[in-house]
């Protein structure tokens, strides 16, 4: 029942033929679910769909629309266990933890439900007393959101809680690593009655249907999270007609530690921002940057903290901390970018190989680099994996330029308790989100979004909402 396509309503299984697509457990490698795959004429008919109940949707208030996510809020919120299993049987992250993604997703509806009703136009005082500008906010119709696997409902729900409360009408196109969560959502999205065609869910290839997706003129925005590879891309794409786009993409994410910061502190968020999620995750830590004088004592903090995280399958045993990759690929990748580096010179501190006994599924050993510099591919390249390089600094404005030696700027995260560097860091460092002190850079209601190759656009807060609308200005004579 969750691996069924969503069309007007309609849902829709696989169809038995070779074009099904499997659905595989990275703990285990096993194939465990078929699901259809969408081809040009599936495309068009959702996308057709979405045009149509446009017209209905966008009619409804805010209140209105915010009820329909209120409801499936709580219906989310109601299913937590059995779409958080889907998550970690999909992608391999700990069942508590995509459980907690899964409560995430619902406060985000809710979040969104409440702000639909701040969306406040503006009358601005022309330069003759006569004269007033009106500013209204439409929103832009049709929307394509095109997800990752790494946080398949929180990033989905990012989109639709914006989307679906400015009065967008969706076809969402998940990662083909989490089909299954994305409908398993859906399906709570239709129990909670939005009318049929406001969103619609295909399957299949992005590099295959992407085209015709974005394409289509009916769809007024893609709304897009993923590697800086791919946005580009679409970027492109859009722009042949005009369509309008959020990129949420890749990080290479630098951590500074200052002299004076709490090291027991600093190592504890480092080792969460380096390695939860196996280190998938766009603002993941992929550098340290170390002052010298504390270097040694901050890398033998964080290797034994490394050391201490639980890996394995949490479906299996309990207490697990990091699950597997979530496919072959991205672990081949970060063998790639160790081997690289200890070829140039680097030493792996920790890590480096599977974890003993794990001869099924994309486990890896969350791992450790000292000795690194910026020619090694770990220390430019974005890991997507537990990886993590350390290395040290004499001076901020050292720091500083290694942090920002990267066509990346997602995020960047400091750890110090010298006012002054903290702030010349957070003036300097060439990043859409710093965190000071604590690993977490993005938080639901402020914005987040990415600088130079990280993206374009926003998503949480406010300005997640108004990136589904379009402005009217409405220049009136109102007086003789
Ligand atoms: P991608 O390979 O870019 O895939 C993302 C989505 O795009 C998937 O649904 C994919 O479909 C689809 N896609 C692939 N090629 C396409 C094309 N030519 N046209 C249209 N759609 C296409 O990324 P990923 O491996 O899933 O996710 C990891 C990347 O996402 C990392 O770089 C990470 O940093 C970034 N990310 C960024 C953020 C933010 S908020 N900045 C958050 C999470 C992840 P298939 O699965 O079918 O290939």
């Amino acid at each position: 029942m969750n691996n069924m396509m969503l069309i007007n309503g309609k849902w829709i299984g696989p169809t038995g033929t070779d074009s099904d697509s499997t659905v595989t457990n990275p703990a285990t490698e096993e194939e465990f679910e078929k699901i259809p795959q969408a081809d040009g004429e599936t495309i068009s008919k959702a996308v057709e769909a979405a045009n149509i109940a446009f017209k209905k949707w966008s009619g409804l208030s805010y209140t209105e629309r915010g009820n329909y996510l209120k409801k499936a809020a709580s219906i989310i919120y109601d299913r937590k266990i059995e779409i958080g299993r889907l998550i970690t049987m999909e992608m391999g992250k700990p069942i508590a933890e995509a459980i907690g993604e899964v409560e995430k997703a619902a406060k985000i509806l809710l979040y969104y439900a409440e702000e639909g009703e701040r969306v406040y136009g503006r009358i601005i005082a022309d330069q003759s007393r006569s004269f007033q500008s009106h500013v209204i906010y439409y929103p832009v119709g049709p929307v394509a959101a095109i997800i990752p696997w790494n946080y398949p409902i929180e990033l989905l729900t990012w989109k639709t809680g914006g989307a679906l409360t400015a009065g967008c009408t969706m076809v969402i196109k998940p990662a083909s690593i989490t089909p299954l969560s994305a409908s398993a959502f859906c399906r709570c999205l239709t129990d909670a009655g939005i009318p049929d065609g406001v969103i619609n869910l295909v399957y299949g290839r992005g590099s295959v249907l992407g085209k015709y997706l974005i394409s289509d003129k009916r769809i007024k925005k893609v709304a897009f999270t993923g590697s800086t590879e791919v946005g580009k891309k679409i970027i492109e794409q859009c722009a042949s007609n005009m369509t309008k786009y959020s990129a949420e993409l890749g990080g290479h994410c630098p951590l500074i530690v200052g002299e004076t910061a709490d090291l027991e502190k600093a190592a504890s968020d480092a080792t969460r921002r380096s390695f939860r999620n196996m280190g998938q995750i766009c603002i993941a830590i992929n550098r340290i940057y170390v002052h010298r004088s504390i270097h040694d004592k901050f890398t033998a903090k964080l290797k034994s903290k490394a050391e201490s995280l639980i890996i394995g399958d949490s479906l299996k045993t309990n207490g697990v901390n990091l699950g597997p990759m979530s496919d072959k690929n991205g672990l081949e990748k970060i063998i790639k970018q160790i081997e690289d580096a200890v070829e140039k010179g680097a030493t792996v501190i920790t890590g480096g190989n599977k974890p003993d006994g794990a001869n099924k599924g994309f486990f890896f050993k969350p791992t450790i680099l000292t000795n690194v510099n910026h020619e090694m591919l770990i220390m430019k390249e974005e890991s997507f994996g537990p990886i993590v390089g350390v290395m040290p600094f004499d001076t901020a404005e050292e720091a500083v330029k290694l942090a920002n030696d990267t066509n990346y700027g997602l995020a960047a995260y400091i750890q110090s308790n010298d006012y002054y560097e903290i702030e010349y860091l957070i003036e300097n460092l060439s990043a859409g989100n710093v965190a000071v002190n604590n690993p977490d850079a993005g938080v639901m209601n402020a914005p987040y979004g990415g600088w130079g190759d990280s993206g374009n656009g926003y998503e949480h807060g406010p300005e997640g909402l108004l990136g589904y609308l379009k402005i009217k200005q409405i220049r009136k004579k109102i007086c003789k």
